[in-house]
């Protein structure tokens, strides 16, 4: 094997200098930044050394290996994950760490990885984690990732999830959020009538913010409470969290809010404390219902959001907010890209939470 140490001004430097010595079947061993001293030691310059090395080629081998398939030459830029026991640049390696221990699943780390390493060799300058992660994460999930909003055009907002995943609580906090902030007149609807406690849970918040309020027992009544709400800018409504891990359920429930428009709009609520493959076989149901948006729920209650991440992957749609206790209308987060990426590598080492949050508004909520 013969090794040879590169350097270079950036990665992308030393690596130039690596493909033209080696070629494309260059194993990289190490990359690391060094000090160089100039001048007699005076001057120091931070530089990148690149440890590559090659096979030998030797005229015996390849008689030997003739009969061998040849190995596909693939660019080293464009390397997949050389697996757990190969090398693997530090920083990528610490950012697969950290995501591993948010608990990102093996298939969506892989294409976070195939996302990164081009990245990495690629970059001209120096990038930290959370950029490098926050620009592999990019072609991954819909832009924005995070709307933190309702469609421009929603006139109506209906969501819908599993038992007590925090649909009714959440409702109240979006509200108060279009009206007090916002400036726009909201209403409620609840069809939620199945458990008995849950229509007085809307009638006290829609009190509390002086929100307008229907209930609708019967598919009937809900076609006569949207007539009547109609003059509100965006109507919320309430459903009764049932078992969607069952198709009958959420048959019932497209049946029950029949034809949609395009200015409905349907929030998915799912809580951050049930198990991935419980989460993908909710979203996996509610195709039929066509989401436009997942809001996540009790954000406050883990330590580990990497099937946030995972579901974002897989379902490709934007989500409205993300919540995180219980205060209405307090509880509540509006992230980005960057600062989910900063979650993973960043907070989640530290033990923290994103800092992004709504301010309280001027009223007594
Ligand atoms: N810790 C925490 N608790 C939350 C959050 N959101 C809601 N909750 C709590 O979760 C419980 C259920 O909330 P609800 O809003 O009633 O949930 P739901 O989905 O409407 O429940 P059903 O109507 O029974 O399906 C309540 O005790 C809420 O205060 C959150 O982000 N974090
Ligand atoms: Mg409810």
């Amino acid at each position: 094997m013969n090794v040879k140490r590169f350097y270079g001004k950036t990665v992308s430097d030393a690596m130039n200098q690596v493909k033209q010595a080696f070629g494309n079947e260059a194993v990289i061993l190490q990359d690391r930044q060094v000090i160089k001293k100039r001048f007699l030691g005076l001057k120091k310059e931070k530089i990148i050394e690149v440890i590559a090395a090659t096979e030998e080629k030797e005229e015996k081998r390849e008689i030997v290996q003739k009969s061998v398939q040849p190995v596909p030459q693939v660019p080293i830029a464009q390397r997949p994950n050389p697996g757990a026991k190969a090398y693997q640049p530090e920083q990528l390696e610490r950012i697969v760490r950290q995501l591993e221990a948010q608990g990102v699943m093996s298939d969506t780390l892989k294409h976070i990885q195939h996302e990164m390493y081009p990245l990495y060799y690629k970059r001209e300058d120096e990038r930290t984690d959370v950029e490098l992660l926050e620009q592999a994460l990019e072609p991954l999930l819909v832009n924005p990732p995070f709307r933190n909003a309702l469609k421009e055009d929603t006139t109506v907002a209906i969501f819908v999830g599993q038992t007590g995943v925090g649909k009714t609580t959440t409702i109240a906090k979006i509200a108060a959020l279009y009206k007090l902030k916002k400036q726009r007149t909201v209403g409620f609807i609840t069809c939620d009538t199945y458990r008995i406690a849950a229509v007085d849970q809307l009638i006290t918040y829609s009190n509390i913010l002086d929100v307008p309020i229907e209930v609708a027992y019967t598919k009937e009544d809900y076609r006569l409470a949207r007539e009547k709400l109609k003059h509100v800018d965006i109507l919320f409504v309430d459903t009764a969290g049932r078992n969607y891990q069952d198709a009958d359920r959420v048959e019932e429930l497209c049946e029950w809010l029949g034809e949609r428009d395009d200015t409905t709009e349907i929030v998915l609520t799912l809580g951050l404390t049930a198990k991935e493959s419980d989460l993908l076989r909710v979203c996996e149901q509610f195709e039929k219902l066509h989401v436009d948006q997942l809001l996540f729920t009790k954000f406050d209650e883990t330590k580990t959001i990497g099937e946030m991440l995972t579901l974002m992957v897989k379902t490709q749609l934007p989500v409205l907010a993300v919540t995180n206790g219980q205060a209405v209308p307090d509880d509540l987060l509006q992230l980005d890209r960057y600062s989910f990426a900063n979650y993973f590598v960043k907070e989640a080492a530290m033990g923290e939470r994103p800092s992004v949050r709504i301010t309280k508004p001027n009223a007594n909520v």
